[in-house]
């Protein structure tokens, strides 16, 4: 084999060695970002949270689990005017806004928190558990027996 041929053997196989680097790179770069789309349905009928979290389990979902302000709005959109469950759980007796007290019932990273203020209280005293949005976004701690709509 002559020399410059040679040469472009290995300027094509550098060549398709990029091209096959870009593709797995791009099909790569999809799955992350499909990864923080979430897309969320509202459920009109007024139950208890944990009716709201049961009825997801059978959709094949969670209730709204929310990491940023974007997912918030969205949820909050989609609630159009309602009071509207989401998947923030307590984890024990004690009060704070933070991931030392509240975790999402999908597991996801607890990074993100939108809380009225003076929210969360705790008001009826180990009883406002779950997290609920009122009608402009904000959250609030309160009672998993109350009947609201939810977002999965
Ligand atoms: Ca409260």
């Amino acid at each position: 084999m002559n020399t410059l041929l040679k040469l472009s053997l290995n300027k094509i196989n550098l060549f398709l060695f990029f091209v096959l680097f870009g593709l797995i790179a791009t099909a790569q770069e999809t799955i992350t970002r499909s990864e923080y789309i979430s897309f969320y349905r509202y459920i009109p009928e007024k139950m208890t949270w944990n009716e709201h979290k049961k009825r997801a389990a059978e959709m094949g979902g969670h209730l709204a689990c929310i990491t940023n302000s974007t997912d918030n709005e969205q949820v909050r959109r989609i609630a159009g005017g309602e009071i509207i469950w989401v998947g923030g759980i307590r984890k024990d007796c004690g009060n704070g806004p933070g991931s030392d007290y509240w975790k999402w019932s999908n597991k996801k990273k607890w990074s993100y928190t939108n809380w009225r203020a003076g929210e969360p209280n705790n008001y009826t005293k180990h009883d406002e558990n779950r997290v609920m949005l009122w009608e402009n976004g904000e959250w609030n701690d309160a009672s998993l027996f109350h009947e609201f709509t939810s977002s999965i």
